[in-house]
This record gives C-alpha cells, sequence and structure tokens, in this order.
C-alpha cells in the first residue's frame, strides 16, 4: 500500500551501526515540539478509490474526507492529512517509500555520510555540515536543497546542511525520467517523481541526525527545509511529506510548489504567461509519470497544492513569493496559500503560517523586506525557540482583486479540537 507519512512509525526499528535510544530534547513541557497529530489508523474511514466528484473554479474542501465524511475534529484532521498524503502520491506526486531496513550514519569534519540498504540494494551519500554554532547545543539546522548554499539568509545560531538533491534524483529535462540514487535503490520504473524521491532523501538525512545527535550537535527536533525555485518545490513537498521537518521555507516554489492547479489554469484562460501543468511534465520529472493522465483536466484531481501545503499544518510553513515573476504564477501562488492558511486557522495555530509575495528582486535573490520582520521571525520562533516576532503572515505587495479567495474556497472552516 501507499506509505503513510503522517502516521508515527509502529514497525521494527531499523538496524543501525550509531544507535541513540534517548534522543534529548532542548525543549521544555511547556515549549513542545509542534507535530501533526497522531493517526489512529483504526478509526480512519476508508479513501474510496477514483477520483470522486471534479471540483471546478474552487478548490477542494479540505474539511471533508474523499467519502463525503466532514473532518470535525483533530483526530479526523489527522485522519484526513494521511488520505490527503494518499491521494497526491496515487495521482501526482508517486509512491514514498518507508523508512528503509537499514539507514546508518557516520559524521567526520564536516561531511555527514549516510548509507541506506531495501531489498539487498544499497546506495550511500553525503551531505555537508556548514556553520555550525559553537557552543555547547544541540543546535537547529536548515537543511538546504543545493550545493551552494541557501539562497536565503541563515541567521547566527543556525546550522546549514547541504543537501545535493540531484544526486538523490536528476531533473535535466525528460531524459533524466528514473535516473538518481533513489532510482539506484527503488529501480528505474519507480513511480516517485523527483519531488518524492528528494522527500525521501530529506527523510534519510533525519535519520541520519538522529543517529548522529552526540557528534554533530545538531538537533534533529529543530530542523528547517528551504530551496528556490525548483528546489523551493523540493522544500515544500519535503515539509509535506516529512513530519520531523519543524519549518518548511519554500522561497519562489511557484507553479508545482506553492501554487494550485486550477488558479494556474484559470490564470492561463485569461492570457497570462503562467506555468501550468501541461507545460510542467513537458519540461521535467519533478512528478510521478502518473499525473500525465490528469494534467489536461486538473478539476478531476482530488486535491491541489492547497492540501499539500496543509499537511505541514499545524507545523510552520513560510512561504515565500515574487510578485515580478509572471510565469511562477503569482495570483496562483497567492490564492492557493491564502486558501491553505484556513487549515491553520482550523487548527488554531495562524501563527504558524506565513505567506509573503513581495518584487523588486530578481528570481532566487532574496528581499531584504522579508528578513527582519518574517524570515528572522519563523526562526526565532521554530528553530532558535527564542521569542520573536509576529509570524502570522499573508501579504502580497499586489493587490490580486481578480480572485476572490472566498469565492474560490466557498466551504465552511471548522474549528478542530
Ligand atoms: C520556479 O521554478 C522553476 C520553473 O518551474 C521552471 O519552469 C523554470 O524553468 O525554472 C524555475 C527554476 O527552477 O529556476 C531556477
Amino acid at each position: 500500500t501507499t506509505a503513510q507519512p503522517q502516521v508515527p512509525t509502529t514497525t521494527a526499528r531499523p538496524t543501525t551501526t550509531l544507535v541513540t535510544s534517548v534522543v534529548s530534547s532542548t525543549t521544555s513541557p511547556s515549549d513542545p515540539v509542534v507535530t501533526n497529530p497522531p493517526v489512529n489508523p483504526g478509526t480512519c474511514p476508508n479513501t474510496p478509490s477514483g477520483l470522486g466528484t471534479p471540483v471546478a473554479n474552487q478548490l477542494n474542501d479540505p474539511f471533508t474526507f474523499h467519502n463525503g465524511n466532514k473532518v470535525t475534529s483533530k483526530a479526523d484532521w489527522a485522519c484526513r492529512q494521511r488520505e490527503i498524503s494518499e491521494l497526491l502520491q496515487r495521482y501526482e506526486l508517486g509512491t514514498l517509500p518507508p523508512k528503509p531496513s537499514s539507514v546508518t550514519a557516520s559524521f567526520s569534519g564536516s561531511t555527514l555520510s549516510i548509507s541506506v540498504s531495501e531489498g539487498g540494494r544499497s546506495i550511500s551519500f553525503t551531505v555537508s555540515i556548514n556553520n555550525r554554532p559553537s557552543g555547547a547545543g544541540p543546535h537547529p539546522a536548515i537543511i538546504n536543497f543545493g550545493t551552494f548554499g541557501a539562497s536565503l539568509p541563515v541567521p547566527a545560531g543556525v546550522a546549514t546542511i547541504n543537501f545535493n538533491n540531484d544526486d538523490i534524483a536528476q531533473q535535466q529535462g525528460g531524459s533524466s525520467r528514473g535516473r538518481g540514487k533513489f532510482y539506484d535503490l527503488y529501480g528505474s520504473s519507480h513511480s516517485a517523481g523527483a519531488l518524492t524521491a528528494w522527500a525521501w532523501g530529506v527523510s534519510r538525512i533525519v535519520d541520519a541526525l538522529e543517529l548522529t545527535q552526540a557528534q554533530t550537535g545538531i538537533d534533529p527536533t529543530r530542523l528547517g527545509v528551504t530551496g528556490c525555485s525548483r528546489n523551493g518545490k523540493g522544500a515544500i513537498v519535503a515539509g509535506a511529506l516529512e513530519p520531523r521537518i519543524a519549518l518548511t521555507l519554500p522561497q519562489e516554489s511557484g507553479a508545482g510548489g506553492s501554487g494550485c492547479w486550477r488558479i494556474a489554469t484559470w490564470q492561463k484562460n485569461n492570457g497570462q504567461n503562467v506555468q501550468d501543468s501541461t507545460q510542467i511534465v513537458q519540461e521535467n520529472v519533478w512528478f510521478s509519470p502518473n499525473f500525465n493522465s490528469y494534467v489536461n483536466n486538473v478539476n478531476q484531481l482530488p486535491f491541489d497544492h492547497h492540501l499539500l501545503a496543509g499537511l505541514i499544518a499545524p507545523r510552520a510553513l513560510y512561504v515565500m513569493e515574487n510578485v515580478d515573476m509572471e510565469w511562477l504564477g503569482k495570483i496562483s501562488t497567492y490564492g492557493c496559500m491564502g486558501i491553505a492558511r484556513k487549515q491553520w486557522e482550523a487548527l488554531g495555530v495562524l501563527d504558524n503560517f506565513g505567506y509573503s509575495q513581495v518584487g523588486g528582486n530578481s528570481h532566487c535573490s532574496f528581499p531584504s523586506s522579508q528578513q527582519g520582520s518574517e524570515l528572522n521571525a519563523f526562526i526565532d520562533k521554530f528553530l532558535l525557540k527564542r521569542s520573536g516576532g509576529n509570524t502570522n503572515i499573508f501579504r502580497s505587495t499586489q493587490t490580486h482583486s481578480s480572485f476572490n479567495l472566498n469565492n474560490w474556497s466557498p466551504w465552511a472552516v471548522p474549528s478542530l479540537n
């Protein structure tokens, strides 16, 4: 069956070389780690096979199960998240494999080496941990997609872990399909697209950080993930599929990231030069080949990317977008995230959600207007665990008056307890 990443692991612990049975935490009971609500699979409704009723000119209701039942509690919400993850994997992302049978790790210099075995095959990869803060720690860290360092400014006190995501799954256009270490392990015809393969890689980095905490000084409960543009798509999918990520920071991810398929299509139908589902699957291998069957009629999909983002709730998400980049879908990301935000609202945690769309900067060069009172506030609160500024943020420097958030989300927002 499809992997269910929101479910706490109940299976036997995989074999490891550096087992730390007790992961120490720097947080006190009054300052709990924000995690997804636990799922009790026996209490979740069955997800019917099939796509269900098409949803046009609005986004799918997060608070109604695929079988029509209503989500009325946090326990229901946990079930609904599990269902959404399954649907996203089935129709768009491809299957996220469960934790492999063996994950081992060692740390030397600034290099964390990770070895993974499953079904008689093995791969290994390394990540570099840079700017490790001095002092006792443990310290938070931000996992950055790409080898050149984060596109956003990482403040002192937070380490940076550079993840060569292309090594796990290539993204050089159509010829990259099935290439990279993920596919060496699971086979070149595995259904996962590159985004899912990278999220799997992020999960293995977190496994490795749990194993080597005493050596690295990194706290695996205070991890962020970031990337820009195509790697921003990777960051939001990793935050969605890996519940151990505390803070998700997608930068200019655009279509296929913080944008919604339906809104991009609507923009395109209104004559705008925006990347849509039909184009994106021609350009690269970010999605499962299964997605190709739906790109010409995205209204069929039982989800959109507001629900991808909602897999993160109640954990912290801060989305950065660029109002000057028409191709990324500036109305699409504004509308998609404006509606995604209602999931944090239902959980009573609007402080854990930010969307900020500004301009004046070139693609992936971080604008200073998002730094002090926004990015740093999120990092302070969710990684450094000190009181920061306001993190209940939803803003754009442009008024998207042609798009009505409430018309596109005509469903009620419950208050979930
Ligand atoms: C915004 O991310 C992508 C976009 O989806 C692509 O169409 C374009 O080719 O590249 C962008 C990107 O990754 O820029 C670095």
